[in-house]
């Protein structure tokens, strides 16, 4: 057990034999089956079982110290969460990782295999369920009396396969084989009335553990399903299809999780999901608050809830609702409640993805919320225009709704009226919204925006993920990073110590052997583990700029062809594109088309591979991270809210490329300027030329290796000869070029030269590492976390008893 476990609450102690016995009763009396007929999943079910067993003390032990203790308590609503496999965390988190190693060995098993056997719980697009996913883990660290509300999707984020026509999509059916981790609680569930339909939403409960600590806090997910399981006018009638159909289009409401920049389709259905999730969560929290026997108006006193991103922005009008019209309040009271209850968390700055609901549709599905968003409206409109007297535009923008010929309600105004704070995701990010997409309400009230830059947990993106970095690092700077990761600063001594620099590059080659094995598994490319790994993992999108870095591909390769000398480079892609999302789904095919090309030229062999590694996902993420030498954030600056790809790179020793744009502004502040290849035009720059007019052109004319690449991609050579299929793609860029890629492409390869040399010596390439694992402290999750507990929450620890031993 890792010895920076409180002792006094070493959260579980168990032998590997005694787990290896419970996995043998698990075969038996879980999945009634006999030795001889177990599959693997079912080994994989055994094990979680075990585990699940040696976790619920701790679980239950929660909810009664919260219980008994009426504490305040973190409410996060998020409509995402991007959880990943459980088991692994769950064994570093309970101190049984040895254990469960040594019990599957004693079975003839193979622990690796069983924990790759856990489908993943893919319940978010991206970053934005990631951070939800790291959040709760924090919560749970930090002994905080917290809980996640969300929707237990029944399809996660679609499966990617990759082709030769880049993308294809499949469903993803996670919990086909069911999931261990979850309890139902159907005494828990709630009605929820949209447009004349009731829905039901019933509680999945899945325990979140903290590390080292007793606390086991609930990630509560909603599933939608029907009052009535059958229509019997309709069955006795004969007609068995209307029979079921109100039960089916209920349970439609959870099926599947929206892909993000999807446009205008499913847009009921959305809105729809986010009400029925937000309501059934805050009825559910009156239902705690009368469990602790407080009334409706001491709300505030109990929960801090915060909004993760407009998604649950509607919690402003729904607690209105609920506690004008079921708690009989009175407007001035049930405001008060509302807005010293809420607090809202902004990830975006691109203006398509701030969330506006046409009025229609809002007052079909939703009428009694829309009166009250129109009082809000009134109210908050009357006492804008006292304060700008004659300022029509302004009181304009500051609306919640949206005038013109279809009326829209603006999610992000709501969100920023009803919550006492607002913030942003990292530095740069808070400031421009300030100064630009929120800056009327930052004037009107200045002291309600703030800055939380994100985090990632160290449990999953270091020791989960990077075991043998791990290893070392509780060797030299011992075991306590894993609760304050500011005690990576201690590595700073050793970066002279060639034996440790030694050791620190045994490390790197491990994971990148371990990728390397990977891929070619699945992939059937051979990748040789000694060239540099570039890397760019992230979902696909114009303004995270994959293009920019297939275009410096292409650019190697035709400076290789021509004889150059350039070390050795493995250049991977991964990430999702939204299945509507033509360009970003045409950047796939671009690359796909360039690998196939590369990887067949033998005068490439050696010196260049591009590969696009099909469905990232977290489990993918914790094979990729470790293994990367070069992390790729390389956004347009001014467009990436913070990015938490960058840091769990970072922090596992890869070298940033980046422009000045969300977290890598600090990332390049803790890990030192000289250990950051920087490049591109600031966030200010950008603004300047929307401004004043850009144009791609002027850049594109001074720069005849970019004439070369547009060509070459333009001349079929990447497209079996078709001159048509990269044809939107370059004329977007040539003519038009919303992410100015061409005017950073120059200094992008700069940099990149830059990066050619600096690895060239690999003594110091490994002191850059090992700076950039040092200094990034800063981006533990756990410090985001006390950030909004301390400064927006006003939440503090509780530490769990130990209440059920003797049971
Ligand atoms: O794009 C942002 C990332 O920059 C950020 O790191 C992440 C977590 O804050 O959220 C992402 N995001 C933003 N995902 N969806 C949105 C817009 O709804």
């Amino acid at each position: 057990m890792a010895e920076s476990f409180r002792s006094s609450t070493s959260p579980c102690q168990t032998s590997s034999r005694a787990l290896a016995e419970a996995m043998q009763r698990h075969l038996f009396f879980s999945q009634a089956k006999s030795p001889s007929l177990a599959t693997r999943h079912d080994h994989y079910r055994c094990l979680a079982l075990a585990v699940r067993d040696r976790l619920l003390h701790n679980w239950v032990d929660t909810a009664e110290t919260y219980t008994q203790a009426q504490v305040r308590t973190a409410v996060y609503l998020s409509a995402e969460y991007l959880l990943g496999p459980h088991l692994d965390n769950n064994l570093v988190n309970l101190g049984l990782r040895q254990e469960a190693e040594q019990a599957c060995h004693e079975l003839g098993l193979d622990l690796e295999e069983l924990i790759r056997e856990e489908p993943e719980p893919g319940l978010g697009n991206g970053g934005l369920g990631r951070l939800a996913a790291c959040f709760q883990e924090s919560m749970a660290t930090l002994e905080l009396p917290a809980i996640g509300y969300g929707i237990r999707y029944e399809f996660g984020i679609f499966r990617q396969q990759i082709t030769t026509q880049g993308q294809q999509e499949s469903t993803d059916s996670w919990l086909a084989q069911g999931n261990p981790w979850e309890v139902i609680r159907p005494e828990w569930s709630y009605p929820v009335t949209i447009g004349n339909h009731t829905v039901i939403g019933v509680a999945y409960d899945t325990p979140i553990l903290g590390y080292g600590v007793r606390t086991t806090n609930t990630l509560r997910l909603w599933a939608a399903s029907a009052p009535e399981a059958l229509d019997f006018a309709s069955f006795n009638a004969g007609d068995y299809t209307k029979a079921v159909l109100h039960k089916m289009q209920s349970e439609t409401l959870s099926k599947v999780l929206y892909p993000n920049d999807e446009p205008e389709q499913g847009k009921r259905l959305r809105l729809s999901q986010q009400i029925f999730f937000v309501s059934c969560s805050l009825q559910d929290m009156f239902r705690i608050l009368r469990g602790q026997g407080l009334p409706a108006r001491e709300f505030h006193r109990k929960f801090a809830v915060q909004l993760n991103d407009t998604h649950p922005a509607i919690a402003v009008a729904e607690l209105m609702r609920l506690l004008l019209d079921e708690h009989r309040l009175d407007w001035d009271t049930a405001w008060g409640v509302t807005t010293a209850s809420l607090s809202y968390t902004n990830h975006t700055l691109l203006p398509e993805a701030l969330e506006t609901w046409g009025i229609d549709l809002f007052q079909q599905l939703l009428p009694r919320q829309l009166e009250i968003i129109y009082e809000i409206n009134a109210r908050f409109l009357r006492m804008a225009r006292i304060r700008y007297p004659g300022q029509p535009d302004k009181l304009a923008r500051l609306s919640l709704i949206e005038e013109g010929p279809h009326r829209k309600v603006r999610m992000a105004n709501l969100a920023v009226v009803g919550c006492h704070h607002t913030n942003g995701v990292a530095e740069l990010h808070s400031e421009l919204l300030r100064r630009h997409v929120l800056a009327d309400f930052a004037e009107l009230w200045p002291d309600r925006f703030t800055n939380v830059t994100n985090g990632v947990t160290p449990r999953r993106w270091m020791a989960v993920a990077n075991p043998a970095l791990a290893n070392l690092l509780d060797d030299v700077i011992g075991s306590h990073w894993r609760r304050d990761l500011t005690h990576l600063q201690a590595l700073g001594k050793h970066t002279g110590d060639d034996a440790f620099l030694q050791r620190w590059r045994g490390v790197r080659d491990a994971s990148k052997q371990r990728l390397v094995q990977h891929i070619h598994q699945t992939q059937g490319i051979l990748l040789d583990h000694s060239s540099l790994f570039d890397v760019q993992v992230k979902r696909i999108h114009e303004y995270k700029r994959q293009h920019l870095a297939a275009l410096h591909v292409v650019e190697r390769y035709l400076r290789l062809r021509n004889g150059e000398d350039l070390p050795p480079r493995t250049v991977i892609f991964g990430g999702k594109a939204a299945p509507g999302y033509a360009m970003a789904k045409l950047i796939i095919r671009l690359i796909v088309g360039i690998a196939e090309i590369v990887n067949m030229d033998p005068a490439m062999a050696g010196r260049l591979r591009v590969v696009f590694v099909p469905n990232f996902s977290v489990s993918l993420g914790q094979l990729i991270y470790p293994a990367v030498d070069l992390s790729e954030q390389i956004s347009t600056a001014g467009k990436e809210a913070s990015g938490t790809g960058n840091m769990k790179m970072a922090l596992n020793g890869a070298l940033t490329i980046g422009t000045l744009d969300g977290a890598n502004i600090e990332i390049r502040d803790q890990v030192g300027a000289d250990n950051f290849f920087l490049f591109g035009h600031t966030a200010e720059q950008i603004h300047e030329f929307d401004r004043m007019g850009y144009h791609p052109m002027p850049w594109i004319e001074k720069d005849p290796i970019v004439r070369e690449v547009i060509e070459l991609i333009g001349s079929g050579h990447f497209s079996e000869g078709d001159r048509d299929l990269f044809h939107p793609l370059l004329a977007n860029l040539t003519s038009h070029d919303p992410f100015k890629v061409m005017a950073d492409i120059g200094d992008y390869r700069q940099a990149q030269n830059h990066v050619d040399a600096c690895w060239q010596d690999p003594s110091r390439w490994a002191r850059m590492s090992v700076a950039n694992t040092m200094g990034c402290g800063f981006f533990s999750s756990d410090r985001s976390i006390q950030e909004y507990a301390e400064r927006i929450w006003k939440v503090a620890p509780v530490p769990v008893e130990a209440t059920t031993r003797s049971l």
